[in-house]
């Protein structure tokens, strides 16, 4: 790759760096952070940006590579949808000599060489984090915790992954048992939809386990329609930390939301000129993140960027 960005003939004449980024979709507030902050970074560090929506499809976002290569850009950065099927779509952008950046979502290949860095939160710690809340609010019982998940998007990353972190904790315990787990897709309306299937399958649901905010906010709809209280007769735990979440979090609805930070738009034109200028970049990038309960919510309410 030729130094300041050059490399792939981008034909935009300006010398600017240009990023091709694939976009999951819009299906969540924590995604519609993510594309705002992607865009208002790349504005602000004068680099070009070439954004597609693949509207949670995996076919969509491959061609969406495929026509950044195509226009020999010369970043592409992606959030993997799921996190298979990639292999030979990367290797093309290799062939390309174009560099490969994950955002947020990883990919499951045996070939690291298919990308430079992954940028994004560690969804099994979150996973460990929601079940970590659950061990401590328990602590004092012997009773049988009935649990059920809401399971984002089949097959990516963070579905994947914040099910196995919870599963490892709670699985040393007996009491904790998972009564239903099912894929809702991030949605609200799927949330609520799949939690109004499980309160007419199951009477004595204690907790729920939502994979994000907006299944959550979902569920809470449902679990209301049913005539009970959220917060309380179940207790929800939820991850992202939209201002949504806060705020269902002050209504005493949400009890804990592990947080998981979209705004990575910053971090990743970093990388992106860093990849340009020819420079070295870690194998590996995290994002810092907290967790907060119901009782914290109305204080950090007003410090919430999303
Ligand atoms: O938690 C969810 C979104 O990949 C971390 O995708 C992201 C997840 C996030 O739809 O709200």
């Amino acid at each position: 790759l030729a130094a300041c960005g050059d490399g792939g003939g981008d034909g935009s004449g300006d010398g600017k760096t240009v990023l091709g980024f694939a976009q999951v979709g819009a299906e969540s507030a924590w995604r519609t952070a993510n594309t705002t902050s992607i865009q208002e970074s790349a504005a602000a560090a004068g680099i070009e940006l070439k954004f597609s929506d693949a509207q949670q499809k995996q076919e969509n976002q491959i061609k969406a590579i495929r026509s950044f290569i195509q226009q020999r850009v010369d970043v592409i950065a992606f959030s993997p949808i799921v996190e298979t099927g990639w292999d030979t779509v990367l290797k093309e952008a290799k062939d390309a000599k174009i560099p490969v950046v994950l955002t947020d979502r990883a990919v499951d290949s045996a070939d690291d060489s298919l990308y430079v860095t992954f940028l994004g939160s560690d969804f099994v710690e979150e996973g460990r984090r929601a079940a970590n809340w659950l061990v401590e609010e328990y602590k004092d019982s012997d009773e049988t915790v009935n649990i059920v998940e809401l399971q984002g998007t089949t097959g990516s990353a963070p579905a994947i992954d914040r099910k196995t972190g919870f599963e490892e904790i709670t699985s040393a315990d007996p009491k904790f048992q998972t009564i239903a787990s099912q894929a809702a897709d991030f949605t609200r309306a799927k949330g609520k939809e799949v939690m109004q299937a499980f309160l007419s399958a199951n009477k004595d649901i204690d907790v729920l386990y939502a994979h994000n905010d907006d299944m959550a906010l979902g569920a809470i709809q449902a679990i209301e329609e049913a005539g009970l209280k959220p917060g309380e007769d179940i207790k929800i735990i939820s991850v992202d930390g939209v201002k949504d979440a806060f705020v269902a979090m002050t209504e005493g609805k949400i009890n804990v939301v592990v947080e998981c930070n979209p705004l990575l738009g910053p971090q990743l034109m970093d990388v992106v000129a860093k990849i340009a200028a020819g420079q070295p970049t870690e194998k590996r990038i995290l994002t810092e993140e907290g967790v907060f309960t119901m009782d914290q919510a109305a204080a950090e309410l007003p410090n919430r960027k999303y």
